[in-house]
């Protein structure tokens, strides 16, 4: 079996401190653990070091460069979140358009290949994840690399007109031709990049996701992220997932409860779902202390202007609504800025009566299948999804709902709170059922075969 090469912006694999990780990087150490094989990324930290440094943790090696201030700056908080973020999620509005910001990214990337390229053997497979590393790819062939090379993007994949609107975005997508194998999340993400192959470069779609290009054949797929639904279900049903399930049941004293969970992004849609709720206020009087919405929304690059106005806004917001609801033994919102580890968000989860999962543009979003994951079989809550996240292909029981519509989101919680049991059963089931069949494991067996497959 080939070793597998992991490249990404940050490395998740377990550490002595971190113990346990999310899905995507329970299932690519496993794979990493059983073929031998390395994770390659920024360490997180700010220095002049090119040098990797090599750890390994629990039968999984690690292998991490610090970057200079300079390349954060333009790199990472730069063109991957200010330039790509929002244009791949729709935003050309909030995207920023700077030479210096394309400039670091090249840098960073090549830097990157020049690092990793000498610990790469012949037969080893190498996977590179998400919008930060496009062109890892090509640096890497510069440097004489005949492995097979996959990437996977985990975000959207703009339409052809958004996308034309980058500068360099001929060269970008013509570096994505240097891999054997590209992943996208949907097949709709997969048909917009067709889209782009055809009308902007004049290639070829063929047989089983071949595309060709000049005289270069590759192979793009639609391969949807899982979770690791088998440990997650094992956790809402734990100590401590049990133990925040009691909590928010006590808290709750008979409130139904409504739940979102999300990092604080504009593309998550936070201000709309405040709308929308404070629509569903508006026009459900009578429901008025029998229901509360929790949104837990932890900060995220803070240093990107952008994400320091949403949060300002949803501040705002949140106050609003409190103040124009609430009673003085009720609070319609609690909106509450951290993060909590995952087993206990697995036993909220399974205390809502409604998971409201809006974003206005979402690769997959993995809290959507969470929330089903962690749902009690006799008693299901309600799936409420934006028909812009990824994730909807595939959850189709789900209330699809249009995120930008207040009346949409309104009309969705009112008939959510009250679906009848076997409605709620009927829809909840095949949801569970693809959860469980299509996991994160399936996921990195099926990118991984496809990979291996000359
Ligand atoms: P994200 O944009 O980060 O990921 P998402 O998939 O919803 O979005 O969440 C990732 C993980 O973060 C989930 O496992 C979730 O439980 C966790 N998380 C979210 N909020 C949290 C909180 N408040 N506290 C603790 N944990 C929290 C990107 C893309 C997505 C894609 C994923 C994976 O933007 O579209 O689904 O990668 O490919």
């Amino acid at each position: 079996m080939s070793r597998l090469i992991v490249i990404s912006n940050r490395v998740q694999a377990p550490t002595e401190e971190s113990g346990a990780q999310g899905g995507l990087a329970v299932a690519l150490t496993a794979a990493l653990r059983s073929t031998g094989g390395v994770w390659f990324g920024w360490s997180g930290e700010v220095g002049e070091t090119t040098e990797p440094r090599f750890a390994t943790y629990d039968g999984v090696t690690s292998a991490t460069v610090d970057l200079p201030e300079q390349d954060v700056e333009e790199y990472y908080d730069g063109y991957a979140n200010r330039t790509l973020w929002p244009l791949f999620h729709y935003r050309l509005g909030l995207t920023e358009f700077e030479r210096d910001f394309e400039g670091g990214y090249e840098r960073v990337n090549r830097v990157f290949s020049d690092v990793i390229a000498p610990h790469i053997q012949p037969q080893d497979l190498v996977w590179v994840h998400d919008y930060h590393m496009i062109p890892l790819g090509w640096f890497l062939r510069q440097h004489g690399l005949t492995n097979r090379l996959g990437f996977f993007l985990h975000i959207p994949w703009p339409p052809t007109r958004l996308l034309t609107a980058l500068p360099q975005h001929r060269r970008l997508v013509e570096a994505l031709f240097a891999y054997d194998v590209v992943g996208f999340q949907t097949q709709e993400w997969l048909e917009t990049f067709h889209d782009y192959v055809v009308r902007e470069m004049g290639g070829c779609i063929g047989e089983d996701g071949e595309i060709t290009v000049g005289g270069r054949t590759i192979r793009a797929i639609a391969c949807p992220i899982g979770i690791d639904a088998q440990e997650f279900i094992a956790n809402a049903f734990g100590p401590e997932a049990s133990s925040a399930f009691d909590r928010m049941v006590t808290s709750s004293a008979g409130r139904s409860l409504i739940v979102g969970v999300d990092r604080l992004d504009y593309s998550k849609g936070l201000e709309e779902r405040f709308n929308g709720y404070q629509r569903y206020l508006e026009t459900h009087a009578n429901a008025h202390s029998n229901v509360y919405l929790l949104q837990i929304a932890p900060p995220s690059r803070a240093s990107v202007q952008s994400y320091r106005d949403i949060r300002e806004k949803l501040d705002a917001m949140s106050g609003r609504i409190n103040g124009a609801f609430a009673d003085v033994d009720w609070v319609p919102l609690r909106y509450v800025n951290q993060g909590f580890p995952r087993t206990m968000l697995a036993g909220i989860y399974r205390a809502a009566r409604v998971g409201l999962v809006t974003p206005l543009r979402d690769g997959m979003n993995l809290v959507a299948k969470e929330f089903i994951a962690a749902q009690d079989p006799e008693d299901p809550g309600v799936l409420i999804l934006s028909r812009f996240a990824g994730a909807a292909e595939q959850l189709q029981e789900a209330i699809i709902v249009n995120p930008y519509s207040p009346d949409e989101i309104a009309d969705a919680i009112a008939r959510a709170l009250s679906m009848s049991l076997d409605e709620r059963k009927a829809r909840w089931n095949p949801m569970f059922e693809g959860i469980v069949r299509n996991d994160v494991n399936w996921w990195t067996d099926k990118f991984c075969d496809a990979l291996a497959a000359d």
